[in-house]
């Protein structure tokens, strides 16, 4: 290149940065606002590396059974947890303990976290879970986000339990979308109206343990029990349901089950129903306690509310309870002290299947005109509720002392429930809430024909909302709930427990015993190296017979914040992980003679690569 072509490229460079540096002058002096607003909205919800959020974002992970944490507001989904599905990742449903508490199931259908309370506000102690799907509870312990009990539900089919923990988390209230016949009789659906049951399971939570039981069960009509939400402050003590198909229909629902202008929320005294059951009066049925509130009455009572209801969500002060009517374009709010009045008056209008139906215009409030197909409210700090719209795709705020409509956001797209910040509590945050979209169309890179769900993250902090964020997530949230981060309390390393069954704390001990045709490996993962028998001139091989039990007992005898080690062993279709200072036990049989190398799956050291060892199987 000659001196005279370098001045005129480094001319050119120069002219083309002048270009630039003019083009940009003007952009940011045409389009100074935007940019502010912008700017603005990315410093909102940026968090920067190695930074943490202020709240979790603990979403349903829906028909994968599985729960997904978020962080907010950064939107990042920072874990999948396996709740009611096998999950190959952590080896959850194949290790012994969790393959006993999934029995089985493949799936499960998770609609409605609901984190534990104390006082009517998140407690961070745990979060709990139903199955629709499969009628079954779950119990997440918080300080280590293990699902630590499965409870299977008798009697009832579909719990489709709501953000329903009683304000002192005394219960989880399951009540059911399908009804089902009582008892273990075969009864065909033309006997859907007197035989048929909508059963409402009350679940008791057992802290110390982290389990989960059935207190008892209540009888309730053939209806469809939808969402629910308990009472607070103004009306402790009490539960709300939304129902649809009181037309009791059986067939093509779609149709049959929305001929009646309104359906009912079902109000009950879950405080009166828990004495009475511990005063006696219940009927043994498949080992639970059966309550019916028609031989023991005085406790259930029904709310007429427009069309087919979703949602029902207690203000935040108890004293009102909004059904969102999916076929109307309005949500009604109702009084709680209105209701107690006409129970007292008697002001009913007649009753059905046996249950006093008070009359709508004692107990409503307000409706208020919100927009096409509500199903979901939430409430901030300011006495404002947010509905979300269905067909709309949008979010709807309106002011609970005014019934107005104060703003309306559009969200991409047909949003099914939100989130406030702790904004289904006692005390809402009032800045962050999230709009869970059913369907995304065009807001992500396209996957294909299906797309994932999303998630718009809106900032409520002023008078009017702004979407200022999105995410996608894996099917399919339903409900999620939105909990400040410093109520969380996560354990970094699980205690060295000299007692613990089946546990070894030093590689030396590392031993095998045979029982017969079952073998026991005590073994232990450790940063390079598995060691199964420290006395073997292989101490990371396992030799056994054909036809033998083996039974890995592994402690993983690193107690270093986020040293997990995994088990694979190739071949065997069977992986798990052992986390810091975890026991974990894996059972297979060798059925087949051959050498099978086991390695560790968790990026664990340097020498991850080199912490293999070998299952042996010798031919009969
Ligand atoms: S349901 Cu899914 S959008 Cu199961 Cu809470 Cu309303
Ligand atoms: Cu242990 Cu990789």
């Amino acid at each position: 290149m000659t001196k005279n072509r370098i001045i005129s490229g480094v001319l050119g460079v120069m002219a083309g940065l002048l270009v630039t540096v003019i083009f940009f002058a003007d952009f940011n002096q045409s389009d100074n606002t935007a940019n502010a607003d912008n700017k603005s909205n990315a410093q909102k919800v940026y968090v920067a590396p190695g930074e943490h959020d202020d709240y979790y974002l603990m979403a349903s992970g829906g028909h994968s059974g599985q729960l997904f944490v978020y962080g907010l507001p950064s939107m990042r989904l920072i874990r999948q947890v396996p709740v009611f599905s096998p999950d190959p990742a952590t080896g959850y449903g194949f290790d012994d303990k969790t393959k006993e508490m999934l029995n089985g199931y493949k799936w499960g259908d998770f609609h409605h976290p609901s984190i534990s309370e104390t006082d009517g506000e998140y407690d961070g102690r745990a979060l709990f879970a139903t199955d629709v799907g499969n009628n079954r509870a779950a119990y997440v312990d918080l300080e280590t986000f293990h699902t630590t009990d499965i409870l299977e539900i008798p009697n009832i089919a579909g719990p489709h339990c709501a953000a329903f923990v009683t304000p002192d988390s005394e219960y989880l209230f399951l009540p059911t979308r399908f009804s089902v016949p009582l008892g273990d009789e075969f009864t065909g659906l033309d006997e859907y109206s007197e035989k048929y049951k909508g059963v409402m399971s009350a679940v008791k939570p057992d802290f110390e343990n982290n389990t989960l039981e059935v207190a008892y069960q209540v009888i309730l009509p053939p209806w469809a029990y939808d969402l629910s939400d308990a009472g607070k402050g103004a009306s402790d003590g009490w539960g709300f349901l939304s129902t649809y198909n009181t037309e009791e229909a059986t067939t093509t629902l779609e149709i049959n089950a929305s001929k009646n202008d309104r359906d009912y929320i079902v109000m009950f005294d879950w405080e009166q129903i828990s004495e009475e059951v511990e005063a006696g009066n219940y009927e043994e049925l498949n080992g639970t306690k059966m309550f019916d509130p028609i031989e023991h009455p005085g406790s259930v009572y029904l709310v007429p509310a427009p069309k087919s209801p979703h949602g029902v969500d207690v203000t935040p002060d108890g004293a009102h309870f909004i059904a969102n009517g999916k076929l109307s374009p309005t949500t009604t709010m109702f009084s709680v002290e209105k209701a107690f009045e006409a129970i007292k008056n008697e002001d009913f209008q007649g009753e059905a299947q046996g249950f006093p139906v008070l009359t709508y215009e004692s107990v409503v409030d307000k409706e208020v005109e919100v927009g096409l197909g509500p199903l979901h409210t939430q409430f901030d700090d300011k006495g404002n509720a947010y509905t979300t719209l269905f067909i709309d795709s949008q979010v709807v705020k309106w002011n609970l002392e005014s019934g107005k409509v104060v703003d309306k956001e559009e969200v991409s797209y047909s949003p099914g429930h939100l989130a406030a910040v702790e904004g289904d509590t006692a005390n809402p945050g009032g800045n962050w809430l999230v709009s869970l979209n059913k369907i995304a169309k065009d807001q992500y890179l396209s996957v294909g024909p299906s797309h994932p769900e999303s998630m718009d993250l809106i900032d409520i902090s002023g008078e009017t909302m702004e979407v200022v964020g999105s995410a996608p997530s894996q099917p399919e949230p339903h409900y999620a709930q939105i909990i400040n981060a410093d109520k969380i309390k996560t354990t970094e390393v699980f205690e060295k427990d000299e007692g613990r069954e089946n546990a070894v704390w030093n590689k030396e001990d590392a031993h095998i015993e045979r029982d017969g045709d079952d073998v026991h490996v005590y073994g232990i993962a450790m940063r390079s190296q598995f060691v199964f028998d420290a006395n073997s001139e292989s101490p990371d091989a396992v030799t056994v017979k054909e036809g033998d039990t083996v039974h890995f007992h592994i402690t993983n005898i690193d107690r270093d914040q986020d040293i997990t080690h995994g088990m694979g062993i190739n071949g065997y279709n069977e992986n798990f992980e052992i986390q810091p200072g975890e026991t974990k036990t894996l059972t297979v049989e060798a059925d087949e003679s051959g050498t099978f190398p086991i390695y560790c799956t968790n990026f664990c050291s340097a020498l991850h690569q080199e912490m293999t060892g070998y299952l042996l199987v010798e031919p009969e």
